[in-house]
């Protein structure tokens, strides 16, 4: 079976996006294997089959599927008969809750602190897009970011996530699900970029701990900034 993620790959073998890693945990949860390949934030070219120019995209047989909300729901629908992504129509719905939730809330908190060395991870051809582009967003400059992140706005953004898992091992129930993977995707910028930046005491750092080791470690074996 013809089964390819499409993702972004910087220097040092780093893949450092929050959405590809949702897409990873997601077909691994599945029992799927893609075939990986990394791009560039130059390579957009490879990916404009899709219609788009963001990654991840999912070719899976003859349909390509881009965006990790998407990609989701595709796996789900998909393979039924797999362990299930969200565990019914309910499960669906607070899942995507939870997804908005990082994008909005989780995502912008790890902004300022992991942008700065994503730019560091970018080839240097590539470097005046993302300076550029990232500004065009923020209205920041790359040094500015570096002074306003912090780390202390980050460990109170993620308040919900930690009195959840006071309750419970994952935020899915009694084992990980979509909810985990939307979670986790941006812990994994910060790991390939800056390092773990939660307190070890953190029930949320305890969890991290338990995702990286899903999956046979798939996501604890990448390279990355981080020292285990
Ligand atoms: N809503 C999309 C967001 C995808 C997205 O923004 N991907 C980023 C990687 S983190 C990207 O492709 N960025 C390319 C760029 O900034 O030029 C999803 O959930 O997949």
């Amino acid at each position: 079976m013809d089964v390819r993620l499409y993702e972004l790959v910087l220097n040092q073998g780093r893949s450092v996006s929050p959405f590809v890693w949702r897409a990873r945990m997601a077909l691994a949860h599945k029992g799927l294997t893609p075939e990986r390949i990394g791009i560039g934030y130059g390579g957009k070219h490879v990916i404009a089959f899709s219609g788009q120019d963001r990654v991840p995209v999912l070719v899976d047989g003859e349909t390509a599927v881009s965006d990790s909300w998407r990609i989701a729901c595709h796996l789900e629908e998909t393979y039924p008969d797999r362990p299930s992504l969200f565990g019914g129509d309910g499960g669906r719905a607070l899942a995507r809750l939870v997804n908005h939730w990082c994008d909005s809330q989780q995502l912008s908190a790890l902004f300022l602190l992991c942008t700065p060395a994503t730019y560091a991870l970018t080839p240097e051809a590539d470097q005046p897009y993302f300076r550029q582009s990232r500004f065009d967003w923020t209205g920041m400059s790359i040094e500015q970011m570096a002074e306003a992140g912090s780390v202390k706005k980050l460990r109170a953004a993620i308040e919900p996530l930690r009195l959840t898992l006071r309750e419970r091992d994952f935020l899915s129930g009694d084992a990980p699900a979509y909810a985990d993977y939307c979670a986790f995707g941006g812990f994994m910028w910060a790991r390939m970029t800056v390092g773990g930046l939660l307190d070890p005491a953190d029930p949320v750092e305890a969890w991290r701990q338990r995702m990286l080791d899903l999956f046979g470690g798939l996501a604890r074996a990448e390279p990355c900034a981080e020292a285990d």
